[in-house]
């Protein structure tokens, strides 16, 4: 069987960047690719790597749950699940830790750059996550595992261990393969352009959260960073709040950026803008409101019981599997 994979950690509310990075394509592999089996779930380990307040993080993990069904996923065919309640996740994450050495999570960018920061606080589950992140796709043998930009190099790794067990211990997981979305794929902070879009940082002006007030959406668009060149052009390195713009734009419109800078040729950017912020907006709105009913019903708890108990059926019988390989026990 094959089976399309992803999850998305619950360290806040999630944003427009996630949504275009990655819940918006979840839903399109799930319509196109309707032979695959979908199992997506809350990285709620992952989230731990960095301080949470319980009763926020208990909150967050219902909000992601359900914001993966209001951003268009539908419950026929699909598996949703808390990466807690499976246990074999950690079980197989120290299994990859001991394939993985020092260097190779020393490489990781997301660590390095958090290093760099010198945020104080730094984990060492923080350092070994790309291991339990392996851990979570190769227990489900997953083929595909649609991504942001930001991901590629945890997925790298996920390839490599997933060969290196094979090579070493015989033919044993799928070599995942990562999707990520051709627009979309990096979405930029509003203010601060050249940053990620993220929703555990702070100073929200630049965020788009998937559950800020509709006109709370609007307005952080129209206050967006923009340039002096008066010019609606996807230039990246001199025009990079425009560009930003335009992907968003384009993400959620499917027009080209040749198709949109000939939309607003000789124009502003007050036209663009106004008119991006109601795409944003209605978009956005849409969310919010299969958001309410998910959020409001028991429907969620229903989901998630039968995601929990099919994805441990799948988890402890790959997990028997691996250990009889690599020696463990005494079978
Ligand atoms: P954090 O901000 O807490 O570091 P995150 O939002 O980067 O978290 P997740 O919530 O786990 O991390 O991300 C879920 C998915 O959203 C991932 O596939 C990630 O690549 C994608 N994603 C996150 N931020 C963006 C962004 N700004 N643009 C596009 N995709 C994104
Ligand atoms: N590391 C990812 C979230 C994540 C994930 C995964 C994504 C954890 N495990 C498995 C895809 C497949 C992030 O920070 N966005």
């Amino acid at each position: 069987m094959n089976i399309i994979l992803s999850g998305v950690k619950p360290t806040g509310i999630p944003t427009l960047g996630n949504y275009l990075g990655a819940f918006k394509s979840f839903a399109k592999m799930q319509k196109e690719m309707s032979d695959y089996e979908i199992f997506m779930f809350v990285a709620d380990m992952h989230a731990i790597t960095v301080p949470q307040n319980p009763q926020e993080l208990r909150k967050n993990i219902k909000n992601v749950a359900a914001l993966y069904l209001a951003c268009g996923l539908s419950p026929e065919n699909l598996t949703l699940f808390l990466q807690s309640e499976i246990s074999e996740h950690l079980e197989l994450g120290y299994v990859m830790q001991s394939l993985c050495y020092m260097g190779e999570l020393e490489r990781m960018t997301q660590f390095k750059d958090k290093m760099a920061k010198q945020e104080t606080s730094i984990t060492s589950a923080l350092f070994t996550y790309p291991a339990l992140m392996a851990a979570d796709i190769l227990l489900y043998d997953a083929k595909y595992v649609p991504i942001g930009d930001d991901q590629k190099q945890h997925l790298e790794l996920a390839r490599d261990l997933a060969v290196r067990f094979n090579n070493r211990f015989g033919e044993t997981f799928t070599v995942p393969e990562g999707i990520i979305t051709k627009t979309g794929a990096r979405i930029m902070d509003l203010q601060n352009p050249t940053k990620k879009m993220s929703k555990s940082v702070d100073g929200d002006k630049g965020c788009i959260y998937l559950l800020d007030p509709i006109n709370v959406v609007k307005k952080k668009i129209k206050s967006a960073v923009t340039d002096n060149f008066a010019k609606v052009h996807y230039d990246v390195e001199n025009q990079p709040g425009v560009s930003n713009l335009m992907t968003i734009y384009s993400a959620i419109t499917e027009m080209s950026y040749d198709e949109i800078e000939a939309k607003y040729a000789g124009k502003g950017y007050g036209d663009f803008k106004s008119d991006l912020a109601e795409i944003v907006g209605d978009e956005v709105s849409k969310i919010q409101e299969k958001y309410n009913y998910y959020i409001n019903t028991k429907e969620l708890d229903e989901l998630l019981n039968k995601g929990r108990d099919k994805a441990k059926v799948f988890a402890q019988r790959k997990l028997k599997k691996i250990y009889h390989k690599l020696g463990l026990g005494r079978y």
